[in-house]
């Protein structure tokens, strides 16, 4: 008998296959910058509610995950204080008055340490979660990803958060191209932008899964609540 039997989830463009020894919860760039009001991304024009409504259903499938005992990776966008791994290219790249680097409204934008790069509260990391600085917007480029996912023996990912076209579509084409099987919650991701969410979502699943798999949080959250807590 299989000790780990797969969990069916109700997903587009067909059901995926959880496999629950294998399969880790990965949280891109829940940060306050780009979350909260009078943040970074607030300052820039946008609506930071098309993100807010992520939180409570992220919050509800962490809760759900961490009680099983699964791994929960969270990563945050970010740079050295020196910007020694910032690119000129990037840096400049907007044309706004104020980029990364410069003082903003929860200190200096998008740089490691300062409290508008860190994950907002409502999702803080555990302390036995691993937490990925990562320079780009896909969570693989210039990180200890990929090496962490190994040592666990993961090979599936759940993944969730900001933006959706932006750090999660990055980051679910690099995971695809390494070989991971990706399924995202539809509604634990979010884009200031609802038509490049809805773009986002399309793009993922499309052509029989090209990138990965879609689904709802509930399919999620029913599935590994109906197998009991560890
Ligand atoms: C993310 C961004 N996290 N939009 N960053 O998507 O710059």
């Amino acid at each position: 008998m299989n000790a780990n039997p797969t969990i069916e989830i109700d997903a587009q463009p067909y059901s995926f296959g959880l496999n629950p020894g294998r399969c880790a919860l990965l949280v891109i760039d829940m940060q306050r910058d780009f979350l909260e009001p009078g943040g970074f991304g607030e300052m820039l024009g946008n609506d930071v509610s098309q993100l807010r409504r992520t939180i409570e259903p992220n919050r509800r499938l962490l809760a759900a995950w961490r009680a099983q005992g699964w791994l929960a990776i969270h990563t945050r966008e970010g740079h050295r204080p020196d910007l020694s791994d910032l690119p000129p290219a990037k840096k400049i790249r907007g044309r706004t008055q104020t980029t990364i680097g410069d003082a903003g409204p929860m200190g200096r934008i998008l740089i490691r340490g300062e409290p508008g790069q860190d994950i907002i509260p409502e999702l803080y990391p555990a302390a036995n979660e691993p937490v990925i600085d990562k320079p780009g917007k896909g969570a693989f480029y210039a990180t200890d990803l990929q090496l962490i996912l190994q040592q666990h023996g993961i090979s599936q990912l759940v993944v969730t958060g900001v933006t959706t076209e932006v750090c999660v579509n990055s980051t679910i084409r690099e995971a695809n191209d390494r070989g991971y099987e990706c399924l995202v919650p539809e509604d634990c991701v979010g884009s200031y932008f609802p038509e490049f969410h809805e773009a986002g979502l399309k793009m993922i699943a499309a052509q029989g899964g090209i990138f990965g798999w879609v689904t709802h949080s509930n399919h999620l959250t029913t599935a590994i609540k109906a197998i009991g807590a560890h």
